[in-house]
């Protein structure tokens, strides 16, 4: 019953000693010294090369060790075996942390005291509006859009969400399919927290943007993403700010990473860029929580967390 991790982009050793620590009876190799590739049942993946998964020809089930598995589905030579994807606390309630944070500066304008102090400039910026004033459109409902969706309003803000199936969420103004235009014309900050899939990609673009409010607090509506970098259009990110469709945008994934140095997005004034770390989590948790999914499959009950190979996510 070995597990295999196979990773790119991320450095495996660490990986490899965490979960060997977690579990010391186990056999844990790390692609690519997979060995007799017939040995191994389990495959913990973080952008696996394609092919390599159905090299493995007793391989039972695949856990992402992410939250969203679109680089999970990005190898055409995917096997057809069981998928889980992370759902952590933790990483949840860091990612409701950068999203509180990030709508609060863009509340409370702090971009702009920023350059105050800079200039030495004592000025108390008006219109000062409150939460209250402010109408934030979380897209994406799942764990981490309702978590954002909830701890948002905490703090006063109006909120609502858009999802592909309609929900009723207590204390949340709720959208679903095709009413994104009716969600988009009452959204000043859009917040995108959706998996990456062949629906989704490319959605954050100038057409939809020009779909957000105009009559809210900051003329301007603001955007910001920390889903995946596909699902944004950067050069029209770019041109919608420089014409000023878009206040701001505080961006955490991109179309490419790490974000290339040349890119636009680092030096534009009203652009907020993290290096995919809004949800930064317990590591330890992570390995914990695949160890458990491998343990239930032995038992011969369900992941915890499946993934809908038809939907993507
Ligand atoms: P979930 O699967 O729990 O939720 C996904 C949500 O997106 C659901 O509400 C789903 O709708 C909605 N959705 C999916 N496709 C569509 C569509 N075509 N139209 C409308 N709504 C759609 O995922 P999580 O909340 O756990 O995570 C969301 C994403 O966040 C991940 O896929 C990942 O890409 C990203 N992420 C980024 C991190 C980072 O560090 N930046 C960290 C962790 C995750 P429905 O409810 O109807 O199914
Ligand atoms: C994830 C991520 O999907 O970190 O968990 O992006």
């Amino acid at each position: 019953m070995s597990l295999l991790l196979c990773i790119t982009g991320w450095d495996v050793a660490p990986w490899l000693e965490r979960l060997r620590r977690l579990a010391p009876g186990r056999d844990i190799r790390a692609w690519p010294d997979v060995g007799d590739v017939r040995d191994i049942r389990f495959a913990a993946v973080w952008k696996q090369p394609p092919g390599v998964l159905a090299a493995l020809p007793n391989l039972e089930a695949i856990i992402s060790l992410g939250a969203g598995v679109d680089h999970v589905f990005a190898d055409p030579a995917l096997p057809d075996v069981p998928i889980a994807r992370v759902v952590d606390p933790d990483l949840t309630a860091r990612m409701s942390e950068w999203v509180v944070m990030h709508a609060l500066i863009h509340l409370r304008q702090q971009r702009l005291y920023d350059g105050l102090q800079r200039r030495r400039e004592w000025n108390d910026i008006r219109p000062a509006p409150a939460a209250a004033d402010l109408r934030v459109g979380v897209m994406g409902l799942g764990v981490l859009g309702q978590d954002a969706a909830r701890k948002l309003g905490i703090m006063g803000f109006d909120v609502a969400g858009w999802s592909r199936s309609p929900k009723q969420i207590e204390g949340l103004k709720t959208y679903a399919g095709d009413q994104l235009d009716a969600f988009l014309a009452r959204t000043d900050l859009l917040v995108a927290l959706m998996p990456l899939t062949p629906d989704t990609r490319g959605i954050l673009n100038r057409n939809l943007f020009g779909k957000l409010a105009r009559d809210g607090v900051f003329a301007a509506p603001i955007l910001m993403n920390a889903g995946r970098g596909g699902l944004q259009v950067e050069a029209d990110i770019v041109a919608a700010l420089d014409a000023g469709e878009l206040r701001a945008a505080t961006l955490d994934v991109f179309e490419t990473e790490p974000l290339p140095a040349a890119s636009p997005l680092w030096g534009h004034p009203a652009v907020t860029v993290t290096p995919h770390n809004s949800a930064v989590s317990d590591e330890d948790a992570i390995g914990r929580f695949v160890l458990r999914q491998i343990e239930r499959r032995e038992r011969g009950l369900p992941f915890e967390t499946p993934v809908d190979r038809l939907r993507r996510y």
